[in-house]
């Protein structure tokens, strides 16, 4: 069995670092269908049966730039057997709001937790242990830089990949958020299904008002007219607009998560968001 491994992260985690490690000099070169960005896929070293494609750095899985629309367009079209999310520990609270809305996708995933030298030389640490259960999904310290971690990696890699378990614990929305995610959840589920989106994805995505996948689904004019109303008695109980609310309920999530698993040297509890 061929498995074909999804490398996402935020621009400058270590994504082609860590691809250069995991394919050696094992590589091919392309473009993305119909856009300039670069596309580089490779075999995985001592893996014949595995290859990794490095996907363009993002922040979010919005549709707003290009980097955005190739890594959703091949999250959501070819469907990979796992996401390899490298999340840079040293930004952790900021890397980890793209994790997040990654989970969504129910794709098997597993954390690369990379540039663990720099947060031992600056006296920090993260409990990788912690911060996997409360993701539920598996954690691995890695240095790509220094090839540290790699090989361990790598197995978690191929036991996620054979187990095909896919991210469960989704318990990070809540309240008003929560609501409208679950009525859409219920209106749109069949389309969600027949148009292969995730409907946990499709339903955040149509909370934010995301024009890709109005269309993908099909959204109806009187499916669109329940939406909107939702969407606004949601942004009324909250006194903030979509994306804020969105955005807020990510970052306290991981605030909380990181107050239990992230250990800063040099700051007081309180500087972690
Ligand atoms: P990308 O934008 O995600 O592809 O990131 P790169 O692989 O280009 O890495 C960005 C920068 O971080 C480069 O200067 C790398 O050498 C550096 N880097 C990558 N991994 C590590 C690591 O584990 N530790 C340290 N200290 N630096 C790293
Ligand atoms: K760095
Ligand atoms: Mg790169």
């Amino acid at each position: 069995m061929a498995f074909v491994f999804a490398l996402a992260g935020n621009q400058n985690s270590g994504k082609t670092t860590l691809f250069n490690k995991l394919t050696g000099s094992n590589q091919h070169v392309g473009n993305f269908p119909g856009v300039t960005i670069e596309k580089k896929e490779g075999q995985i070293k001592r893996q014949k049966d595995a290859s990794v494609v490095d996907l363009p750095g993002i922040y979010s899985l919005s549709p707003y730039t290009m980097e955005e629309v190739v890594t959703r367009d091949f999250l959501l079209k070819e469907n990979p057997d796992l996401i390899i999310n490298i999340v840079d520990a040293t930004n952790i609270e900021r890397n980890l709001y793209l994790t997040l809305q990654l989970m969504e996708l129910s794709i098997p995933m597993v954390i690369a937790l990379n540039m663990m030298d720099e947060v031992r030389a600056s006296g920090n640490s993260v409990d990788v242990i912690k911060l996997s259960k409360h993701l539920g999904i598996p954690v691995v310290p890695i240095s790509a830089a220094k090839n540290e971690g790699i090989s361990e990696l790598m197995d978690v890699i191929m036991k996620s990949a054979f187990e095909k378990k896919k991210p469960s614990k989704l318990d990070f929305c809540s309240g008003e958020v929560h609501k409208a995610i679950h009525s859409i959840s219920h209106l749109i589920e069949d389309q969600a299904m027949s148009s292969g989106y995730p409907i946990r994805f499709a339903a955040t995505k149509l909370v934010e008002g995301d024009e890709p996948t109005i269309k993908a689904l099909n959204v109806s004019d009187s499916q669109m007219h329940i939406i909107n109303h939702v969407v606004e008695d949601m942004e009324k109980s909250l006194d903030t607009d979509r994306e804020a609310a969105l955005a807020d309920m990510r970052y306290n999530y991981i605030g909380k998560l990181c107050l239990d698993s992230v250990v800063k040297h040099q700051e007081t509890n309180e500087q972690i968001r």
